[in-house]
């Protein structure tokens, strides 16, 4: 290394210096945003970096996967080919190394060079899968809502809760930034009528579009699904916390694709039974109550079509060997037996 050119260290010092520049400034930003700013739940922070809060607990197993798996990764194998470069340039120059060597293969460190990317990239495989996985499998649903992307809003359906139509469109002073400051609402964020749904129940999203397609996305919850015309996308989130969830439509849809957020609320069970009855649906529990009374009404009914069939059975069966009075008797017999069940199914 003695013969190491002005060229070489120069190089050298570049790098180093770009390296500690880099890690400095990240850390006074750091330090910077610790002081200025604070992250609110389910919005972009001003002069944050990273991601929003997380608002479920999928979404903190898809950050925990980046943070811990993917970002140190990323950084160490960059880190590996920029020190390998700036040691083969320093140490491998015309002047540093003037007689080159004339070997062209070693098994030993292509086998290695194709192996270990293997193995990482298997790794990273392994946990991709299994966050896919969770994606994928969802739970039983509480709450099933369909979005459906127009240009340039949003329409929310519940169609179990029998609630259609909701229009949702960005609001007239969030779409200045004076304006929105003002009315203390997120610029070109805050819609006139939002999405409701209940705190840590299970929410199965439908998307769909009425013109091109759009994306429905809400990185609090890490989702973004495609919503296409003419197919039913489906994904899922629980929300843990109460609160006012914010996104975007993410696939460019025409002139006022970035004037279509998404605000989602998540409220608790009774708010939410309550935005559906003001909405004109019916709850859960109205359905619920409303099914369990339709069984017993279906259970009643056949039981009192199996009363009558019987009760008909034997009068048919009495009928031949019987004289004309016969039939009058069996079916007064037959009579106070449907009775009482009918009687029961009519209130
Ligand atoms: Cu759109």
């Amino acid at each position: 290394m003695g013969t190491t050119g002005l060229f070489g260290r120069g190089l050298f010092k570049a790098a180093t210096g770009a390296v500690s520049t880099l890690i400095l400034s990240a850390a006074m930003s750091a330090s910077a945003f610790a002081e200025d700013t604070k992250e609110i739940l389910g919005q972009p922070t001003d002069k944050a970096m990273g991601w929003q809060l997380p608002g479920s607990a999928l979404k903190v197993k898809t950050e925990n996967f980046y943070d811990f798996g993917l970002f140190p990764l990323i950084t160490f194998i960059c880190l590996l080919v920029l020190v390998l470069l700036a040691w083969i340039v320093i140490r491998y120059n015309k002047k540093a190394n003037p007689v080159p060597a004339k070997f062209s293969h070693n098994t030993l460190i292509e086998i290695v060079w194709t192996v270990v990317p293997v193995l990482i990239l298997v790794v990273v495989a392994i946990y991709s899968l299994s966050l896919l996985r969770d994606y994928n499998d969802m739970p039983k649903p509480d709450v099933v809502v369909k979005a459906t992307g127009n240009q340039w809003f949003w329409t929310y359906d519940y169609p179990e809760l029998g609630v259609t139509d909701i229009e949702s469109r960005l609001r007239e002073d969030a779409k200045d930034l004076k304006t929105a400051k003002a009315a203390g609402i997120p610029y070109l964020l805050e819609v006139d009528n939002v999405l409701v749904v209940p705190v840590n129940r299970v929410v199965h999203v439908q998307t769909t579009a009425a013109d091109v397609i759009h994306s429905f996305t809400v990185p609090a919850f890490g989702f973004k699904i495609d919503a296409v015309p003419g197919r039913l996308n489906n994904t899922w989130f629980k929300a843990d916390k109460v609160g006012t969830y914010y996104g975007q439509c993410s696939e460019l849809c025409g002139k006022d694709h970035a004037y279509m957020p998404i605000e989602i609320k998540v409220v608790s069970d009774a708010e939410f039974d309550a935005f559906i009855i003001k909405q004109g649906g019916k709850t859960r529990a109205m359905l619920a109550s409303e099914a369990t009374a339709s069984a017993a009404a279906a259970e009643e009914a056949a039981a009192s079509a199996a009363v009558t069939a019987s009760a008909e059975a034997s009068a048919s069966a009495a009928a031949p060997a019987a004289d004309a009075a016969t039939p009058a008797t069996a079916s007064a017999s037959a009579a106070p037996a449907v009775t009482p069940a009918s009687a029961a199914v009519a209130p």
